[in-house]
């Protein structure tokens, strides 16, 4: 489990980094007869950013289908979902992605179109 997926308290008997351990409440009274307190260090989950896909009049419906398989490890049926999603509403979710994972993807998706001369565009939503 990662830090920022933790839910419940730490125990104060299992120290971490952030551990505070003066039993004395750093009063600086007689040792031993302190409260042991504990506390948790700021964790925030990652911010999720949609990918989505916009609709041209251009771009092969097959080469769609194809980034959606090679780029967001889609089935060839859910691809081809996918794409008529798109193709019929003008805009789809392709995944939902950490910040840099997602701008990676929209960016490969419009190098690979664009080599192949098609106007095929991504952009990200935060969620
Ligand atoms: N509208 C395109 C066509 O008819 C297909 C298409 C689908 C293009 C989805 C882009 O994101 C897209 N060839």
């Amino acid at each position: 489990m990662t830090e920022w997926q933790r839910q419940e308290p730490k125990s104060a008997l299992h120290g971490g980094p952030d551990r505070d351990d003066r039993k004395d409440g750093g009063d600086g009274g007689a040792p031993g007869t302190g409260v042991v307190t504990k506390t948790r260090p700021k964790t925030k989950k990652p911010s999720m950013y949609k990918v989505l896909m916009l609709n041209d009049d251009y771009t092969p419906m097959e080469f769609v289908v194809f980034i959606l398989e090679r780029l967001f490890n889609k089935s060839r049926e859910e691809a081809t979902q996918i794409m008529l999603h798109v193709h019929n509403r003008g805009v789809g979710v392709c995944g939902v992605y950490t910040y840099e994972v997602a701008e990676t993807k929209a960016t490969q998706v419009m190098d690979l179109a664009r080599k192949e001369g098609h106007p095929l565009q991504c952009t990200l939503e935060k969620e």
